[in-house]
């Protein structure tokens, strides 16, 4: 296997993702801002989890319909997460620390409060009324079918210039006019703009979004549930305009050094992905494949060896087992314990080939909270109750110690804390070295210094597996195999193809009892373990 040494640091790296909101306040308003974050720096650092990036959501001054997706300036900080000093200083401090910060950039559209789209509103002759997209009726009925995500029509009548805009999602959500080379150069200047601070790139909001077809056709229709989900997106998503625009973008990225780009890829699939990965486009396209895939072995690794063969050598693998829109790991899988399943989880993130998003909380197994119908806070929650509970139930504060909101805030929360916070938190856990905190940790350190774990191929044991999973991670110097057990009774797990012979030695255990064992044809594992054995 070749292996380089010179990998970028986004291929052998750990990215956390903060829902910065939700992750530390520092001032009493129940809101995580970033002197917050700053004073949490540790957790990151060679003391605690040693990730080597963090992703923070969008910070920018935001109306927060859509709580910072929704921007109404691309080049400040929302005064309720701090300043741009807290900015450069959290750069600083992190960067003491080895590790780098990405930002959330949401530039499909903007808040329908930033300034350009006051302007490009005021009048149909304003100077900036084509940095939206404004078209006028057809027939007194909008000018095409096309819907939004969060439902109803994804355009909206604005009756003082008498034409609709576009918004794939809110209305307060208006879509910017990519078409435009004003815009987009404006968008490049955002880009800069952050690059020159020392930020290391950025998670990019449905990129793929960024352009619509220029005669504006109606989508044809599709089967679905949701009127959304009734037509095949091929006219609003997915224009061949695209490739230039990011072109441009990693052309940016590729002049200030070790900067990269992952693009939310909206309506992911891993062939469609790979064909926006590549050295003049992202790096990486999100794979959210393990937040909806059944929590079964061969489930997984189907998903796993699809996008392995769709990304062949120009794209590059990376997973999360959630993000701030989808329900949290642990709420989601699998009977029988939860830590166990945190820890399942945290083994298959840190051991495939890729890399590795981390979402706050899951380090210690934190669970979706429940909402009643008033405290719903999220948009599509609120249209969609009781069918859809939105995405508020995996945004709860995050659960530091024992003290007054779990070391969170000493306001009251903008979202209520998970109720088993006085036993789920980090100083606990810190504590206990069979918690998933202690077991991410001691597997972060693992991947960080071997060899197999950050450069290794990637080659099944089992085609079809059944209760467990096995794979090899083989590199020049270096095996590790890993073995999973996702059923609730011990195991023996044959291989279809015999196991290379070696003394394998355990080096991790998710168990506290460990029972995984390597005997001649098979592996044993106890109920719901991982194990990872190591050999020269
Ligand atoms: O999400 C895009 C998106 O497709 C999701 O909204 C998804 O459809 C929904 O969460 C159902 O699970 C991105 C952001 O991650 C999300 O928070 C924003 O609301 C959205 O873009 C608009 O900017
Ligand atoms: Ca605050």
């Amino acid at each position: 296997m070749p292996i380089s040494p010179d990998r970028p640091w986004w291929k052998t790296g750990v990215i956390y993702h903060i829902y910065v909101r939700s992750f530390a306040d520092s001032n009493g308003d129940g809101i995580g801002d970033l002197p917050g974050l700053i004073g949490r720096l540790d957790h990151f650092g060679e003391d605690g989890l040693a990730v080597d990036a963090i992703w923070l959501s969008p910070i920018f001054p935001s109306p927060d319909t859509d709580f910072g997706y929704d921007i109404a300036d691309y080049c400040a900080i929302d005064p309720r997460y701090g300043s741009l000093a807290d900015l450069d200083r959290l750069i600083q401090e992190a960067g003491r620390r080895g590790i780098r910060v990405l930002l959330d950039l949401a530039i499909n559209h903007t808040s329908s409060r930033h300034p350009w789209f006051l302007e490009s509103r005021s009048a149909a002759s304003n100077p900036k009324r084509d940095w939206y997209v404004w078209r006028p009726a057809r027939n007194g009925r909008p000018p095409n079918n096309w819907q939004s995500v969060f439902g109803g029509r994804a355009w909206t009548w604005d009756a003082a210039t008498r034409q609709y805009y576009h918004h794939l999602f809110l209305p307060e959500q208006p879509d910017l006019n990519w078409r435009n080379p004003e815009v987009r150069r404006a968008l490049m200047d955002v880009v800069r703009f952050w690059l020159d601070r020392g930020v290391h790139g950025f998670r990019l909001d449905v990129f793929n979004a960024w352009y619509e077809h220029p005669e504006y056709p109606d989508n044809p229709p599709r089967l679905g549930l949701r009127a959304f989900d009734r037509q095949a997106h091929i006219h609003d998503i997915d224009q061949p305009e695209m490739f230039e625009a990011l072109a441009e973008l990693r052309t940016i990225l590729d002049s200030h050094p070790e900067c990269m780009a992952v693009g939310e890829l909206f309506g992911e699939d891993p062939y469609h992905a790979a064909h926006y990965c590549g050295d003049d486009k992202l790096h990486m396209v999100f794979n959210f494949e393990f937040t909806r895939s059944p929590w079964k072995p061969a489930a997984l690794l189907r998903r796993v060896l699809r996008w392995e063969d769709a990304l062949g050598d120009s794209g590059w693998p990376c997973y999360v087992l959630g993000n701030h829109d989808l329900s949290r790991i642990v709420s989601r899988v699998g009977r029988g314990d939860p830590d166990a399943h945190a820890k399942l989880g945290a083994a298959l993130l840190l051991t495939l080939r890729g890399t590795p998003f981390i979402y706050y909380g899951e380090e210690i197994g934190m669970a979706d909270i429940r909402l009643s119908r008033d405290q719903i806070l999220d948009p599509p929650g609120r249209r969609y109750w009781p069918f859809y509970e939105g995405r508020d139930g995996c945004r709860s504060p995050m659960q530091w110690d024992g003290s007054t909101n779990a070391g969170f805030s000493t306001g009251k929360p903008w979202l209520p804390l998970h109720p088993g916070h006085p036993h789920r938190n980090v100083h606990c856990q810190s504590r206990d070295p069979a918690s998933p905190y202690s077991f991410y940790r001691s597997l972060l350190r693992l991947r960080r210094n071997s060899p197999a774990l950050l450069r290794g191929d990637f080659h099944p044991l089992t085609i079809h597996p059944r209760g467990g999973l096995a794979y090899l991670r083989r590199a020049a110097g270096e095996q590790a195999l890993i073995v999973f057990n996702f059923s609730n009774r011990e195991l023996g797990l044959t291989f279809d193809e015999p196991l290379p012979e070696a003394t394998w030695r355990q080096v991790l255990s998710s168990a506290s009892n460990p029972s995984a064992r390597v005997l001649e044809d098979r592996v044993c594992l106890g109920p719901l373990e991982a194990a990872i054995f190591l050999r020269a």
